[in-house]
């Protein structure tokens, strides 16, 4: 079975029951998730070995989320345990016209103080056949940026494919400073893979005359942009997520992507949200699946955007779909 690694931080994710306000909430819904692990778990899902590589203390807190990743089929063997704390988000749920917000509470958690010495890069990678990493990880701070980077040469040293989700954190770090780090990791990575947005606040590509919120997709403009990255970068592939928000429950769904000869826009769907968050990562996840299991890139991009689209309809970050499920999906209407 082919083995997967992926790089970052899982949290404890609080979250007032159904859409409840953080002022009025008197419990907490509990999950565990983050970008990273989240991708970690599908790919599990999917059958293939996803080894999630991280650092969490070795209180009953970092052992339950260690149990989370097991629970949902991921490989724990090179999490490794130590530290203070346990990165903690917030969520309020958004619906209709009141968007969701998210809270963190992750400073000086046990990865973004992690060091090389936590890990033997070789051994893990010596074996593999994929890596994922996003701009969260890097954005945790310096010591986080150094650990991804040497993830990177290490899974590069052993051939290993890259793929990175841009994904900007407006929280953790400025535009500026994303640029400044990710655009120097860009150089290890096969698969790009973003959003509306990330393009532009981390690599400072901006789709011209795009305005997504309206809905008024002028694809032109990213077609543009994947070639411009393309030629800076080197990526053999250049992927955006597309969203159409018509409220904070309501949304069209769909992608575009670049392979170097064409331009594709995938099938849209329209969902209706349960839980948008991890939506980013079932997308890459689905990606990966379909790259890694040889299916043209055209297929690959829908399966990516089927997974993603189930996705918005599971409570939690993590995507709990299996492959027959979004075969059906993509089967259908
Ligand atoms: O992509 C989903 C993530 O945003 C979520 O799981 C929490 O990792 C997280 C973060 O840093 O926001």
């Amino acid at each position: 079975m082919k083995k997967v690694v992926t790089l970052g931080e899982i949290m404890l994710r609080l979250s007032p029951p159904g859409y409840q306000r953080f002022v009025q909430a008197e419990s907490f819904d509990v999950v565990y998730g983050g970008g990273e692990a989240n991708v970690a778990v599908s790919l599990a899902n999917y059958g293939y070995d996803a080894y999630f590589v991280s650092k969490l203390p070795k209180h009953e807190i970092g052992q339950a989320a260690v149990n989370h990743l097991r629970r949902f089929g991921v490989h724990t063997d090179y999490v490794a345990r130590g530290g203070d704390r346990v990165g903690i988000y917030y969520l309020e749920s958004g619906a209709s016209m009141r968007p969701s917000k998210v809270v963190y509470d992750r400073a000086g958690s046990s990865i973004a103080e992690a060091t090389v010495e936590d890990f033997d890069f070789d051994a893990i990678f010596s074996d593999a056949s994929w890596f994922h990493f996003s701009g969260i990880t890097p954005a945790l701070g310096e010591k986080a940026a150094a650990l991804t980077e040497a993830a990177l040469k290490a899974a590069k040293k052993h051939d290993v494919t890259v793929s990175v989700d841009l994904n900007y954190r407006k929280n953790l770090w400025t535009p500026e400073e994303a640029k400044a780090v990710m655009s120097n990791l860009m150089q290890y990575v096969d698969v790009c893979i973003g959003n509306e947005e990330d393009a532009e606040k981390v690599l400072g590509f901006k789709p011209g005359k795009t305005d997504v919120t309206s809905g008024d997709l002028e694809l032109a403009g990213y077609q543009d942009i994947f070639k411009q990255m393309k030629e800076q970068f080197g990526f053999k592939y250049v992927i955006s997520s597309l969203r159409k928000s018509y409220s904070a429950s309501d949304n069209g769904w769909s992608a575009c992507a670049y392979d170097g000869n064409e331009f594709y826009h995938s099938r849209e769907y329209d969902v209706r949200i349960v839980d948008r968050v991890g939506g980013g990562d079932s997308f890459a996840g689905g990606i990966i699946y379909g790259l890694l299991e040889g299916k043209n890139f055209k297929d690959a991009l829908e399966f990516g955007v089927a997974a993603s689209a189930l996705k918005h309809t599971i409570f939690g970050d993590f995507n709990m779909v299996t492959v027959p499920e979004v075969e059906n999906l993509l089967k259908g209407d």
